[in-house]
């Protein structure tokens, strides 16, 4: 087949790659040049790993290149970003322009994939009006439906072939159709349904981690009042056959679980309570830890943060939504001096790459990130350049014991 994939970004990118891989004729489309350039080079402007390799390995099958602007194809895949506005509402002016610059190009037999997280409703309300403008009908002239990625950034080059899949149709012909097409790279199980159901079932996986972490960090608040270790007290319970709490942290970043649950609190405000509630804890936890580092350094003048770790989450250079860059407005606020660092990004903006050159003169240093490079820190390094010698860890990634050898005064989110 000759698919246009809109959108190369985290997903559309690796999604490319893998559909040239499986022998289809794959053109990119992105309204950025740098990144339509980049690609047609055999480069990548996103880190992931593995995928440079991936689309080098691609170079000269003549099975992948990069447009600006769609062109006649068999399928198209809108992999755009669905971010939400500063009043938590779904921002849709992304898949809804890349669904009309389908419509020029649209003919009958096509088919129209939405893979974006959207709100329920998004294909036969947004999509289908737009794309039937074109004179075609859906179902009727031509196939659409919406396939929800569920890959993790870090292992999406495995994900994207081994996950199961959802393949919600406009109509069943639509849902057969887009199973079709997954299925010629899936190894996991693909699962047809309607494409409202498949809309509400993305939403509906990144709100059960999002509640789930909510009700973690909830228990943290109430093992601080009660003497007890929210780690400890999390492995225990997870140790029943039927309990899975997640961890517990100084909020929830990345540029989906964060986001996902609003879509729906925003259609369904009256019944959303839980899910809403869930936002707002995880929302209100980078002021929780500012409110312990306040009180650690409580009585030091002029104090100054270390901060070791800024991405949204372990092992990734993304730091898109992190609650890390959230703390360190809130104790800018307060007037609190912060250097941070961090091993995937160090070196951009302010974010230093060594974390003793970040430590100088600091009282406090708070662990971010749960990266594995902190595993086992060198305390004795990091007590010679600091003036107070102050930690305090939210992930429950240092070695506490090395860490009070080395005169550190530790604490723990959670505990
Ligand atoms: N986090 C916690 N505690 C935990 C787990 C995560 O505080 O126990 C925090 C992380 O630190 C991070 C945030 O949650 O700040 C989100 O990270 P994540 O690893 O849970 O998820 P994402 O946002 O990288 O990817 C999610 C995945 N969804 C689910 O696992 C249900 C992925 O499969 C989706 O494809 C992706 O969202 C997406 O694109 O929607």
């Amino acid at each position: 087949m000759k698919i246009c994939v809109i959108g190369l970004g985290y997903i559309g990118l690796p999604t490319s790659a893998m559909l040239a891989k499986a022998g289809h004729e794959v053109v990119g489309v992105d309204k950025k040049q740098e990144i339509v350039d980049a690609l047609n080079e055999g480069r990548i402007t996103i880190e992931e790993p593995g995928l440079a390799e991936f689309i080098r390995g691609l170079a000269g099958s003549g099975r992948l290149r990069a447009v600006t602007e769609p062109e006649t194809a068999d399928a198209f895949i809108i992999a755009v970003p669905t971010p939400i506005t500063a009043d938590k509402k779904a921002d849709m002016r992304f898949v809804e322009s890349a669904t009309r610059s389908i419509v020029p190009v649209l003919k009958k037999g096509d088919l129209v994939i939405l893979e974006s997280t959207s709100p329920v409703g998004t294909v036969d309300r947004l999509m289908k009006p737009i794309l039937d403008e074109s004179g075609l009908e859906a179902g009727r002239d031509y196939s659409l439906g919406h396939s929800p990625e569920r890959v993790i950034p870090g292992n999406i080059l495995y994900e994207l072939v081994h996950n199961h899949r959802i393949a919600g149709g406009f109509d069943e012909e639509s849902a057969h159709r887009i199973a079709a097409l997954y299925r010629t790279f899936v190894e996991g199980e693909i699962f047809e349904t309607d494409s409202r159901t498949a809309e509400m079932a993305k939403l509906s996986e990144n709100t059960f981690r999002d509640v789930n972490i909510a009700f973690a960090n909830e228990l943290a608040k109430i093992c601080e009042r009660e003497g007890i270790n929210v780690w400890k007290l999390i492995e225990l319970c997870n140790k029943h056959p039927r309990v899975n709490i997640h961890q517990p942290g100084p909020g929830v970043g990345g540029h989906c679980i964060a986001v996902d649950p609003w879509f729906i609190v925003e259609q369904e405000p009256e019944v959303a309570r839980i899910i809403h509630l869930a936002r707002q804890t995880n929302d209100s936890m980078p002021a929780y830890v500012l409110g312990r580092a306040v009180s650690m350094l409580a009585g030091i003048r002029d104090p100054k943060v270390c901060i070791l770790g800024v991405t949204y989450k372990p092992d990734v250079d993304d730091m898109r939504e992190s609650p890390i860059l959230e703390l360190i407005e809130l104790l800018r606020e307060r007037q609190i001096r912060v250097s941070c660092s961090d091993p995937f990004v160090g070196g951009r903006g302010e974010v230093l790459a060594d974390p003793l050159e970040a430590a100088k003169d600091a009282d406090l240093l708070i662990l971010g990130v749960n990266h594995k490079q902190y595993l086992g820190l060198d305390f004795a390094a990091f007590a010679a350049v600091m003036r107070s010698r102050l930690l305090l860890d939210t992930r429950n990634v240092v070695d506490q014991d090395a860490a009070r050898k080395a005169g550190f005064s530790c604490e723990l989110l959670g505990r």
